[in-house]
């Protein structure tokens, strides 16, 4: 059975379990303890020699990179959510792109500073904090935008861009970044957030967050 390394409060991870889930897949889920740096061991580097969560166990067959493997997953059961046609396949690429690169790379800095850095007993960053608010400033409206036009970031089916989208957003509440006056967005994420793919991965990001610094600070 497919074996999915994941991390509850890992947005990539769970991306990758969106994917796993729209897909019907059966998998065994396998939380790898950051904290404890089970992801530093010889075995998980045997998965993953960058030693980062996700990583996927295909029968034998190794990936790592959440985009990879939700290419992956996408192709090797035919979906629809990573289309076929060379125009269509490129939208979605193009919107998977933007989302890890610029929207995801800017939240990352908020979630990192606010999020990881306070848990871990490291120092703030503030200079980042503002530069990933003001990143997302230009970038969030420029997703609001698209989604202004079609039901999903590429049109009127669900693709991967979405899965990708979704997860890297998930943060935000949990990151104090505001993202309500982005009415396309919050439309199209309420709705992804209803489903079942979602709702069997986590009832919401916020909660998973709130259960573990609970849990940390035992
Ligand atoms: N670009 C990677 C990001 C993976 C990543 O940074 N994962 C984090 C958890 S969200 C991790 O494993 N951190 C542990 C470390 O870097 O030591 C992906 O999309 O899979």
């Amino acid at each position: 059975m497919l074996k999915i390394y994941g991390g509850d409060r890992s947005s990539p991870s769970n991306k990758v379990r969106f994917t796993a889930n729209v897909l019907g897949l059966q998998y065994e889920y396998i939380k790898v303890n950051l904290r404890a740096g089970e992801h530093r061991q010889p075995e998980f580097l045997k998965i993953n020699p960058a030693g980062k969560i996700p990583a996927i166990d295909d029968g034998g067959f190794y990936l790592f990179e959440s985009n990879a493997i939700i290419r992956y997953l996408a192709d090797k059961n035919n979906s629809a959510l990573y289309p076929k046609g060379l125009k269509e396949r490129a939208i979605v690429d193009e919107w998977i792109d933007f989302g890890s690169m610029h929207v995801g790379a800017a939240m990352s800095k908020v979630t990192y500073n606010r999020l990881y850095a306070p848990s871990r007993g490291e120092s703030v960053d503030e200079r980042s904090i503002q530069d990933g608010l003001a990143f997302l400033g230009r970038f969030l409206p420029v997703v609001d935008d698209q989604l202004g036009k079609n039901k999903y970031v590429t049109g009127p089916t669900m693709t991967l861009a979405d899965l990708n989208m979704l997860a890297l957003l998930d943060p935000a509440e949990a990151s104090e970044v505001d993202v309500s006056k982005y009415k396309n967005i919050v439309r199209w994420r309420n709705a992804l957030k209803k489903e079942a793919f979602y709702t069997k991965c986590h009832k919401d990001y916020l909660d998973t967050v709130k259960d573990i610094m609970a849990g940390l600070k035992k």
